[in-house]
């Protein structure tokens, strides 16, 4: 049996801490409204397009967005916007959970450093990427199976998730305005920037870990 609220009905999990633990990198309104507000429209609008359809309500978000065909055309997209959605913010909040390592390290480290150069060459390119993507969307960093686990930062449109693509993401960072616009207004390089200054490494390196290691109730269901 899944966990309750991890299969349909959808919940929204609680923010694991206060909407100001983030300050003043990101503001506590911002992260009032994002979680209790924007990530909870996601949930409701999932679990409103998946009501009529029993045969999906066994499956996990991920799951869901793993396998985007089975689910039936007339939902699909609802499902791909707010089921990207709720895995997006739910992976979103855990990586900004205040406390941990400021840097990365272990696995984690060596593999940003084999695969980018370095820490803050990855940083860099990882801001380039939000900075540049026109629109609302997400940048993530990720790793690539199919080119033997290097790590790689791709960024998606609206809330598309980079599990249709078998990505699994080791974190990723919301381009959207209302993820920044009450501190930063249109300074997103900036919101970007601030942004290392609350991620988590130490939540980041165990994820990597586990991505690594083919834990799949970390990657969020079966493993390709
Ligand atoms: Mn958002």
């Amino acid at each position: 049996m899944a966990e309750k609220g991890t299969t349909y009905p959808f919940e929204l999990p609680p923010l694991p801490y206060p909407f100001a633990a983030l300050e003043p990198a990101i503001d506590a309104r911002t992260m009032e409204l994002h979680h209790g507000r924007h990530h909870a429209t996601y949930v409701e609008k999932l679990n409103a397009a998946l009501k009529d359809h029993p045969a999906l309500h066994g499956k996990t978000v991920e799951q869901l967005l793993k396998d985007l065909p089975a689910v039936p055309e007339a939902v699909r997209t609802t499902v791909r916007n707010n089921g990207g959605g709720h895995a997006n913010h739910q992976l979103f909040w855990k990586v900004l959970k205040p406390g941990g390592a400021r840097e990365p390290g272990g696995e984690l480290a060596a593999a940003l450093a084999r695969d980018f150069g370095s820490a803050d060459a990855f940083k860099a390119r990882f801001e380039e990427a939000g900075t540049k993507h026109f629109g609302s969307g997400w940048v993530f960093l990720v790793v690539n199976p199919k080119a033997g686990g290097k790590l790689e930062v791709v960024t998606r449109s609206n809330q598309d998730s980079v599990l249709p693509d078998g990505l699994p993401a080791v974190f990723g960072n919301d381009l959207w305005e209302h993820a920044y616009y009450l501190t930063y207004q249109n300074r997103r390089a900036d919101y970007l920037k601030a942004f290392w200054g609350v991620l988590n490494w130490t939540a980041c390196g165990e994820r990597y870990d586990a991505i690594r290691t083919g834990h799949k109730e970390q990657l969020g269901g079966p493993a390709k």
